[in-house]
């Protein structure tokens, strides 16, 4: 399909929005282009720019384009899955895409959990546990912002770990001889905020996909509560469901 219809049966947004999908599927427009403008769209299948804009903010919304502030509209990377059955980490994540996972340590400290962290972790409010805060990138672009408050044993010794340039989950596992057996994840939609829209090099408001993560070793003690947000055109969470057989 290369033109719009006036007497189609379908609206002629979406006929639009068709084609454009149709011209990423073709690799026609590859991610990282810069596609037409909401002007030349409409000239080039004589409709009008309100038509033209409707069917790229559905695009966008999908989350197969995304908005930059005075640069235009592009075509999104193939999002980043992470499987919902699996208990993984970043790096793992990453790498099993064949991107380089980097980090960015913003902080790594001791401090007193809050209310829903100890609820979380099950201790006392106020007890000291070691808080990791870290911007998470794939191929230098930034994807995540995270914060990690860990409790064990000696998990103040983390300090002195090289955490930009070490995965947490290897270092627990390898060093620190932790087994982590399972976790519970929650997921919600939101937008960015204006002090993370720049570190994660996106406009605010932009749509995040927030998590908090408990993570739990042997015997279900849970040792890592995380809170992080991903940039929501970049992300995808999977996951495979399966109908319960009914009981005969
Ligand atoms: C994931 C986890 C995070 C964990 C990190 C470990 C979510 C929502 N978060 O990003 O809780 O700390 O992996 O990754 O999945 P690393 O081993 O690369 O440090």
């Amino acid at each position: 399909m290369h033109t719009t219809h006036r007497k189609g049966p379908l609206p002629r947004y979406y006929q639009l929005k068709e084609i454009m999908r149709e011209k990423i599927n073709a690799q026609d427009w590859k991610p990282g282009d810069l596609i037409p403008s909401e002007r030349e769209l409409s000239e080039q299948y004589g409709i009008s720019r309100m038509t033209a804009r409707q069917a790229i903010t559905e695009l966008v919304n999908e989350g197969l384009f995304y908005r930059e502030q005075g640069k235009g509209t592009f075509v999104s990377r193939h999002k980043i899955t992470q499987q919902l059955m699996h208990l993984t980490g970043f790096t793992e994540d990453i790498r099993a895409r064949g991107q380089r996972p980097t980090t960015r340590v913003l902080s790594a400290q001791m401090c007193p959990a809050d209310e829903t962290t100890a609820e979380h972790l099950r201790i006392k409010t106020g007890q000291l546990i070691f808080t990791l805060r870290r911007l998470r990138l794939a191929d230098d672009e930034p994807l995540a912002l995270e914060v990690s408050h860990l409790n064990f044993i000696g998990c103040e010794k983390l300090l002195e770990e090289d955490l930009e340039h070490n995965s947490l989950y290897q270092l627990l596992e390898n060093q620190y001889g932790l087994v982590l057996i399972e976790a519970e994840q929650e997921l919600e939609a939101g937008l960015v905020g204006n002090k993370e829209a720049e570190q994660l090099q996106l406009p605010s408001g932009s749509p995040a996909l927030y998590t908090c993560r408990t993570v739990y070793t042997e015997r279900n003690v849970p040792i890592e509560y995380a809170r992080s947000m991903y940039c929501g055109h970049k992300y995808v969470f999977y996951t495979s469901l399966k109908r319960e057989q009914l009981l005969s």
